[in-house]
């Protein structure tokens, strides 16, 4: 029986500086996702968008946080619980979920619910960390402390209960690949926690298929399956400029394609999402045709 991928879209900027992320989802489903992922040999499902705040309707009057805390946590939280269930009910329904973002922040969700009654590994394709608290985040943008929240680093208790640890996820079966940004305390953060870490720097000296096979250990590892976390400023800027925090170096449109390759070969791909993509910031929408071929890529989509 052909694998099934139900598509949850996730239109939140709440977790980032800039607007237009929210768009992904649109901008992804526009370049033909469902019928990509068909090519791929999966029966996808879109269960279409999540219901997001809309910034401009929310109460003037509500009081933010201070600078330099975490910003928007109640509406990230709603969005992540909301997320969290659709995940684990698709897993529950023999589905993969594939989430749409929105900003990173939505991986909090992502990984609560797919680590809800399992135990899983996650591969962070990421130019960043995603390691801030909302005490050492210089941002307050919970978009840099998804992988933080999902790992109890940090206090992130908004709300009556503890909503953003996945307890099914050890920092032990986390890999980071294609590192090339980080504030000082997430270094640190990183360095005092069981999390490996592939920087551009191995990936150059080794190879991203040596570095992928090894990611794809650690996660695997003991676990009943793997998140893919695909955030495309992981790729180069210069074949994905519609994101909001480009950083320079990153991989190639070849070595993104082979990563998500292995990812498919392996079989333990249980949970995914695309993430950061900022229609406002791209050329002629080619980040979310990325995504898409990349999605395609990981599950199962091959030349022969
Ligand atoms: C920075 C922060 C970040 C994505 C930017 C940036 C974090 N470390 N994450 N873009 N996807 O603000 O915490
Ligand atoms: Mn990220
Ligand atoms: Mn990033
Ligand atoms: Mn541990």
């Amino acid at each position: 029986m052909p694998r099934r991928v139900r598509i949850l879209g996730a239109p939140t900027d709440y977790g980032a500086n800039r607007r237009g992320v929210d768009m992904g989802p649109s901008a992804i489903r526009y370049a033909d996702l469902a019928s990509e992922l068909e090519v791929a040999g999966v029966v996808p499902l879109d269960e279409g968008d999540l219901p997001v705040p809309r910034m401009e309707e929310r109460d003037p009057d509500t009081e933010e946080p201070p600078a330099g805390t975490a910003q928007f946590l109640r509406e990230t939280r709603e969005v992540c619980t909301a997320l969290a269930d659709r995940v684990a009910e698709s897993i529950d329904a023999g589905a993969t979920p594939l989430a749409l973002g929105g900003d990173h922040s939505i991986a909090i969700g992502s990984l609560a619910g797919s680590a809800r009654d399992a135990r899983i590994g996650a591969i962070w394709f990421d130019a960043h960390g995603d390691m801030n608290t909302p005490t050492t985040s210089p941002s307050g943008n919970v978009h840099g402390m998804p992988l933080a929240a999902a790992l109890g680093i940090g206090d992130f208790s908004e709300g009556a209960y503890d909503w953003a640890n996945a307890l099914g996820l050890d920092d032990s079966n986390v890999a980071i690949v294609g590192l090339r940004s980080l504030d000082g305390d997430e270094r640190d953060a990183i360095r005092d926690s069981d999390v490996t870490a592939f920087t551009m720097s191995a990936i150059d000296e080794r190879g991203i298929a040596s570095v992928v096979a090894d990611a794809l250990d650690v996660a695997t590892d003991g676990t009943d399956g793997i998140h893919v976390s695909l955030d495309l400023d992981w790729l180069d800027p210069t074949v994905a400029p519609g994101v909001g925090t480009p950083v320079r170096g990153g991989v190639t449109y070849r070595e993104a394609h082979l990563a998500m390759e292995a990812v498919a070969r392996s079989g333990d791909l249980r949970s995914m999402e695309l993430v950061e993509v900022n229609p406002v910031l791209d050329q002629h929408n080619e980040t979310a045709a990325l995504a898409v071929e990349l999605a395609a890529s990981a599950f199962g989509k091959r030349v022969l």
